[in-house]
């Protein structure tokens, strides 16, 4: 088994973040592989994965970094793959160093920004530009989105059961 995503983070301590992305891949039986790498502690490391990650098989790469998170930008910028960032709340400004370092790309190089710790969307993100390729893929998103609308009408009938006196 190859792997056809990617998930790559700055440093093992972004991993109870990025760990949503890897679940989600393990839930939907997409092969995955992960690793750290820093665009400021081992950037030749980092341009070496992004120069050959398209010619291993790899289709999209998910990127989480905290800080002055230049490695989703930095793997883009080495890559024909769409590359989806995420920035992760690690230091007193709490995710907005990172959002701003990962969304405020140059014209030429996009970096797709999730959420704030959104690994999970960057997830489903990837896994939607894999099945615009992929039927059985494709189906697989449309039982789990029917699955999000079924949350919401069970919250909603549990909504229904609260009595207070003035709610109508
Ligand atoms: C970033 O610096 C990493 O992505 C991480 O979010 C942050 C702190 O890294 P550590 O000092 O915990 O290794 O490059």
């Amino acid at each position: 088994m190859s792997p056809i995503v990617s998930i790559i983070m700055g440093s093992t301590s972004d991993l109870p973040v990025m760990e949503k992305a890897c679940q989600f891949f393990e839930e939907m039986e997409i092969p995955f592989e992960v690793n750290a790498l820093s665009a400021h502690r081992t950037p030749d490391a980092v341009s070496d994965f992004a120069r050959g990650a398209a010619a291993r098989g790899i289709k999209v790469i998910i990127a989480g970094a905290g800080m002055a998170a230049a490695l989703p930008g930095v793997i883009a910028a080495e890559t024909p793959l769409p590359v989806i960032g995420v920035p992760i709340k690690g230091s007193c400004l709490e995710g907005l160093d990172a959002t701003f370092a990962i969304m405020q790309m140059p014209p030429g190089i996009p970096v797709a920004t999730v959420a704030i710790n959104g690994a999970q969307n960057a997830a489903i993100l990837a896994m939607q530009m894999l099945a615009l390729g992929d039927d059985a893929l494709m189906q697989k998103l449309v039982t789990y989105k029917a699955g999000l609308k079924k949350k919401i009408v069970k919250a909603n009938e549990e909504l229904s059961k609260l009595e207070y006196k003035f709610k109508c």
